[in-house]
């Protein structure tokens, strides 16, 4: 599949080398290497996708704004293909390039609270910087895809459809599901919330889509695929969710899932210290909050698919997906357990910042 993929893009393939890349669970990623020069390739699943060409789209037009407005700022943009297109579809798929930003680097895990502070702050920057940008512009790539109440339905309905033996074997954990309906209840409220903004939103800020420079700075934010609009919470907190814990959410042992408090400053601190301004009044008052929504949405959607067989995430072994719900629900009562000191610590810094 790659030589048609090379040639679209006036690379030699007999000079080129391409490898894997990166543990994305939805897209697929290679490192192209042609003597001195790098690029990202990535196949987009169109399973999820539907409409790849929107992403393609959302592109173009932040680059727009973002060349005219902070023609400074890195945002690595897929290349154009010779004769001019974004994407390249193969019978494979719909695959798109971008250059490798020459000494930069990405992690799979955060092992400092330093790269927690650096990532947030970069997450923080892009959507300040493109505070001015007309929201509406911004095609819906994955619609409701942050969209609780629909998750929630979604899980109802695979109580209802889904596979009665995996079904009757985790009433346990669909109760637990059903305790935290407060955060449910607390995401509709939001949607009919004055004080909570829909801006441009990353809504997928694990580490793995920041780059940073050698010396551990935060240069810019990748994987632009499901920016849309959407609030504050989904961004600040999948940093909580794929941070706080130094386990990730593949873990089996939950005794090894903790809440990192020096993490949580960090991010706070990387956050706010780019978004203080824009936030609301009431938005300030929902970080904690950001993080049990996000940890919740991401339980349920793991707990639906074992449901659904696996279906969307697919499984690497027998309760993959089961595995992956138990450690969000774990994290997500050690998160609430800390509830009043991590907001006695956000209270502290918005003071200070
Ligand atoms: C998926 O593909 P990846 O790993 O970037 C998912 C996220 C989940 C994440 C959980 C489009 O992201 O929403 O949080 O898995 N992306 C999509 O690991 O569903
Ligand atoms: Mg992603």
């Amino acid at each position: 599949m790659f030589p048609s993929i090379l040639e679209a893009y006036g690379l030699p393939e007999d000079q080129c080398s391409v490898r894997p890349f990166g543990t994305g669970l939805i897209n697929h990623t290679w490192k192209v290497s042609c003597g001195p020069d790098e690029y990202i390739l990535q196949r987009i699943n169109d399973a999820v996708f539907h409409r790849p060409h929107l992403i393609a789209e959302n592109m173009d037009a932040l680059a727009g704004y973002l060349r005219t407005h902070h023609p400074e700022y890195l945002f690595v943009q897929p290349i154009r293909t010779r004769d001019g297109r974004s994407l390249v579809q193969t019978s494979e798929g719909y695959f798109r390039l971008a250059p490798f930003i020459a000494g930069s680097y990405t992690y799979d895990v955060v092992a400092a609270a330093d790269q927690a502070y650096q990532a947030a702050r970069q997450f923080g920057k892009f959507t300040r910087l493109l505070s001015g940008f007309p929201i509406a512009r911004l095609h819906l790539t994955l619609p409701d895809f942050h969209n609780l109440s629909l998750r929630y339905r979604q899980f109802e309905e695979a109580l209802q459809q889904g596979n009665p033996t995996r079904i009757a074997a985790t009433g346990d954990y669909i109760a637990a599901i059903r305790s935290f309906g407060d955060i449910l209840h607390t995401f509709e409220d939001i949607r009919q919330h004055s004080g909570f903004r829909l801006r441009v939103t990353h809504h997928d800020t694990k580490i793995s889509n920041v780059l940073f420079d050698e010396a551990g700075k935060g240069l810019c934010v990748i994987d632009l695929d499901t920016v849309m609009p959407g609030y504050f919470i989904s961004d600040l907190g999948d940093m909580m969710r794929t941070y706080l814990s130094p386990v990730s959410e593949e873990e089996k042992d939950t005794d090894l899932i903790i809440i990192r408090e020096e993490y949580f400053r960090a991010i706070v601190r990387g956050y706010l210290s780019e978004m203080k301004e824009e936030l609301s009044t009431a938005e300030m008052e929902h970080i904690v909050y950001a993080g049990k929504f996000m940890i919740y949405m991401q339980a349920i959607r793991f707990l639906t698919d074992h449901l659904n067989d696996d279906r969307y995430y697919g499984a690497k072994y027998e309760g993959h997906n089961l595995v992956r719900a138990v450690n969000q629900l774990t994290l997500l009562q050690r998160l609430t357990e800390k509830e009043k000191t991590l907001n006695g610590m956000v209270a502290e810094f918005s003071e200070l910042i």
